[in-house]
């Protein structure tokens, strides 16, 4: 199989900004794809609303455009119906950990056969840029202007607190780590989330004082690292997987 199997090519260009985080995501995504040899008719994906959510329609492939928050419980009813399917969820912080929270909780408490592949650039991107759960502390949104007063919300935790668990940090710099990790997520039996460190420059950087989508892209390799071996819980600043198979 070639990434270009997986990509509608009659709906490209994306309706994603020059310099934006996701076409990356989206390509990786592909080549993982392609790398683990998956039929198209083996599969499905599903996102919810925002702009990472526009990629259910871009993968040529069964796919569900659904509604804000709800693309976890409706992959996971694909995923219940057809068991033999691999279901994706490829979809945002504000969609997947904001008003989709709940849905997080407990797919993760049930270990729903699901990769959900979570674009995080911190904020609300395709509604201009709103504080999420996810917004670091201390930073501007349109909706913080003097900077987030609280803490972002902890995913790993969320998900590492189940027994059986599996969790990625990736970044959208580290793209040979970012598509090892989704292939890993794919081929999981159980409830496997990467969290993707990405970033919105429209929408987000411009307010914060970067250029371009490159200086961002830039940021991330200064703020990430990859973490060697696989022991405890990822530090702020760590990329890896933790995993539990019990
Ligand atoms: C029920 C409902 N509430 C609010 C909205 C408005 N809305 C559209 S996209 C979006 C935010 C999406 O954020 P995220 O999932 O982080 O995606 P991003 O655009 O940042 O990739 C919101 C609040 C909506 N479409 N439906
Ligand atoms: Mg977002």
């Amino acid at each position: 199989m070639n990434y270009k199997d997986y990509v509608k090519w009659d709906r490209m260009p994306t309706t994603w900004c020059p310099g934006c985080a996701i076409g990356t995501i989206f390509k990786q995504t592909a080549f993982a794809l392609a790398d683990i040899g998956l039929a198209a008719e083996d599969m499905a994906v599903v996102s919810g609303i925002g702009c990472s959510g526009r990629a259910a329609g871009y993968f040529d492939v069964d796919s569900v455009h659904a509604t804000h928050g709800r693309a976890i419980p409706l992959a996971e009813g694909i995923k219940r119906a057809n068991p033999r399917l691999k279901v994706i969820v490829f979809s945002g912080d504000g969609d997947l950990v904001g008003i989709g929270g709940n849905h997080l909780l407990h797919a993760s408490r049930r270990d729903a056969g699901l990769a959900v592949i979570c674009v995080n650039n911190g904020i609300y991107g395709m509604t201009g840029g709103q504080m999420a759960p996810t917004t670091p502390v201390g930073e501007k949104t349109l909706t913080s202007p003097h900077g987030s007063a609280y803490a972002p919300l902890n995913i790993q935790g969320i998900v590492t607190s189940n027994r059986r668990h599996w969790y990625a940090r990736a970044s959208t710099f580290h793209i040979a780590h970012l598509q090892r990790v989704i292939r890993e997520a794919v081929e999981w039996p159980g409830f496997a989330f990467v969290e993707v460190m990405g970033f919105c420059i429209e929408n987000s950087g411009r307010r914060l004082g970067f250029k371009s989508g490159h200086e961002m892209l830039t940021k991330l390799k200064a703020d990430y690292k990859l973490r060697p071996g696989a022991e405890g819980l990822l530090g702020e600043r760590e990329l890896g997987v933790v995993k539990h198979d019990g």
